[in-house]
C-alpha cells in the first residue's frame, strides 16, 4: 500500500469513543482521572515484599538510544570537571570543595518518557477538542505539565506478551490484540482489573543493543497492540489510564489492515486519554514476576515538570 492510497485517520476514528468532556472542559490529564485515592490504595495493597524496579533506560548511552526514526539521542557533556580546576579555571568556593556540572539536550520523546495528551492530533483538534493551534511553539493545552503535577499512581499489572509466545522478543510487526493480552493474563494467573495501568513487555527494545541499530531501524516497525474497534472499545470499558511497554511508540508501528501509522495514538492518547509511556526498560521486572508469580505492583511515575512540554523523560518506579 502506497502512501496516497492509506485513509485518513479521521475516517478510520469517526465511530470512534471519546471522553472529550468527561472530566470537563479544561480537563488535561484524561484517564489519569481513573487514578483517584482508591485506586492508589488499591495499588498499595499489592505491594507484598518491599522489593523495588525502576524502569527507565540509561540516556546518553555510550552504546547508543533507540529513538523513533528521525530523532536524535540525548547528548550530555561536561561543562564542568576536574580539569577546570586543575587548569584554576574552576570557580572558587571557600574551602576547596571542587565540582562537575553538565548539560544535557534531549528530545522529550527521546528516552523512557511520558507523552502529553497534547502530543498527537488529526483533524485539527487534540484530546478534549482543543484546537490543533494551541501545540504552536509551546502547548498552551494538554502539555505535560498537569500529568506531572498529579503523577501516574495505581496498581500495575504486568503482561508478559514475548513469554507468553515463547520468544526473547516479538518479531518486526508481530501485533496482539486486546484478547491475546487477555489469555497471557489467565496463563499468567493474573487479572487486568479496571482501572489498572497496562505494563506491556515485548522484549523489543533490548534488540536495539543485542542486534544493533542498523538491525532495528531495517524495515522499521515495531511489534505491538493492533487497532480494532473491539480494542479501544475495551481499552473504554476497563477505563484502561495508562499503557506502559517497552517499545519507542506502544503500538504496531503500521496497522497492517490499512496501512495507517500509529492509529491508537489518536484512538487511546487523542480520543480517550490514555496516557502513553514508552522505551521502557521490563526485562528485570518480568524475570522476578514469573520467578515469583506476582505480577502485579505499585505502580509510580512522575514526569518532569515541563511547562508547555509535549513529553517528559520518566523513571517509573514499581513496588512489589
Ligand atoms: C511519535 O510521536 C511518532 O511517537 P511516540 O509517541 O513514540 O513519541
Amino acid at each position: 500500500m502506497n502512501a496516497s492510497e492509506v485513509m485518513h485517520i479521521g475516517e478510520l476514528l469517526k465511530n470512534s469513543p471519546r471522553n472529550w468532556g468527561k472530566w470537563g472542559d479544561d480537563d488535561e490529564v484524561g484517564a489519569l482521572n481513573y487514578l483517584d485515592t482508591a485506586e492508589v490504595l488499591r495499588g498499595a495493597t499489592a505491594i507484598r515484599s518491599g522489593k523495588t524496579f525502576t524502569l527507565a533506560i540509561p540516556m546518553a548511552n555510550p552504546a547508543g538510544d533507540p529513538l523513533w526514526p528521525g530523532r536524535q539521542p540525548a547528548s550530555r557533556y561536561n561543562v564542568l570537571d576536574r580539569g577546570d580546576f586543575a587548569a584554576g579555571a574552576g570557580p572558587a568556593i571557600p574551602g576547596g570543595n571542587e565540582y562537575a556540572d553538565d548539560i544535557m539536550v534531549i528530545y522529550n520523546q527521546g528516552s523512557s518518557q511520558v507523552d502529553a495528551l497534547g502530543h498527537v492530533w488529526y483533524d485539527n483538534e487534540l484530546y478534549n477538542g482543543y484546537p490543533a493551534e494551541t501545540t504552536a511553539h509551546t502547548l498552551t493545552k494538554a502539555s505535560i505539565l498537569p500529568i506531572a503535577e498529579r503523577g501516574i499512581v495505581g496498581r500495575g499489572v504486568l503482561i508478559d506478551m514475548a513469554r507468553h509466545r515463547g520468544k526473547a522478543s516479538l518479531a518486526k510487526g508481530e501485533t496482539f490484540t486486546h484478547d491475546d493480552l487477555l489469555a497471557a493474563a489467565e496463563a499468567q494467573g493474573v487479572e487486568i482489573s479496571p482501572r489498572s495501568i497496562l505494563v506491556i513487555r515485548t522484549g523489543f527494545i533490548g534488540s536495539f543493543w543485542r542486534e544493533g541499530a542498523a538491525e532495528f531501524y531495517r524495515d522499521f516497525n515495531e511489534p505491538g497492540l493492533v487497532y480494532s474497534p473491539e480494542l479501544v472499545e475495551w481499552f473504554q470499558r476497563m477505563e484502561i489510564p495508562a499503557l506502559v511497554t517497552d517499545t519507542i511508540a506502544n503500538e504496531v508501528t503500521v496497522d497492517p489492515n490499512t496501512g495507517i501509522s500509529l492509529p491508537l495514538h489518536s484512538a487511546l492518547m487523542r480520543n480517550l486519554g490514555v496516557t502513553f509511556s514508552e522505551i521502557m526498560s521490563l526485562d528485570g521486572l518480568a524475570e522476578d514476576c514469573a520467578a515469583d508469580g506476582q505480577w502485579e505492583f505499585l505502580y509510580v511515575a512522575a514526569p518532569l515538570k515541563v511547562f508547555g512540554g509535549t513529553g517528559s523523560p520518566v523513571n517509573p518506579v514499581v513496588i512489589k
